[in-house]
């Protein structure tokens, strides 16, 4: 099967796909485009406007959970847990982790106000999740699954801005997702899911937004 994902370098949503792609040995083509001026080509393929998009052949797959889905399921080795329930739990919480990249979109380009609003929503957020990890490396237990794959763009967003500030967004006070993120940002795939030198155009792209965040810059 030709694959081809139709991509944007600093996309979460992106990243999301390209992890479970490259962990599931998957060949794929990658064609990237600004989505917030996308080609006509684009325009007429894609019924959301938004990518990751998959070429299947001829066939268009779009929704970064439902590519990784698919990547999996056309793989031998399953990355979401066997039992029923475990499963529908790991795909309630990947649903619940993509809000919080409306969080950090606003954290990013929001002034004073939004920033500290934007923050504390994702913090609520991430102290509900904090209270379901356990303390095993990944979230259900040794082995990296979608749901691993589904965090791993924040946690690399969080560590970025983390490194650029002084800690404004420390994971400190949640043990077990500091311990989470280490583990899931250690892993090749993950490391491997961004162009080099993503962290140079996130931090460009911060300073770009003239957002509160951009002030708290310390490089
Ligand atoms: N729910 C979508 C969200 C994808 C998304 O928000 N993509 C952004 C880029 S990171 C996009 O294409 N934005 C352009 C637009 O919304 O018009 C998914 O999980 O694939």
């Amino acid at each position: 099967m030709k694959l081809e994902l139709i991509s944007f370098k600093l996309c979460p949503f992106v990243q999301r796909a390209i992890i479970i792609l490259k962990k599931q040995n998957i060949d794929y083509d990658i064609t990237y485009i600004n989505p917030m001026d996308p080609p006509d080509w684009f325009k007429a393929i894609s019924p959301t406007g938004q990518v990751p998009l998959l070429k299947a052949n001829d066939e268009i797959i779009f929704e970064s959970s439902v590519i990784s889905e698919f990547a999996n399921d056309i793989s031998d080795t399953d990355l979401h847990p066997k039992d029923a329930i475990q499963k529908a739990k790991n795909r309630a919480w990947i649903q619940f982790s993509s809000s919080m990249f409306d969080d950090l979109f606003n954290i990013v380009t929001g002034d004073k106000d939004k920033f500290s609003e934007a923050k504390d929503s994702l913090f609520k957020k991430l102290s509900r999740v904090e209270s379901v990890k356990g303390d095993d490396p990944f979230f259900n237990g040794n082995n990296f699954a979608l749901i691993d794959a589904a965090f791993s763009p924040l946690f690399m967003r969080l560590a970025w801005i983390n490194e650029f500030t002084d800690n404004a967004l420390s994971l400190a006070e949640f043990a077990r997702l500091s311990a989470w993120s280490k583990a899931v940002l250690a892993v090749k795939e993950v490391k491997g899911s961004v162009v080099d030198g993503l962290d140079d155009v996130y931090y460009s792209n911060i300073e770009g937004r003239e957002g509160y965040l951009s002030t708290l810059l310390v490089d």
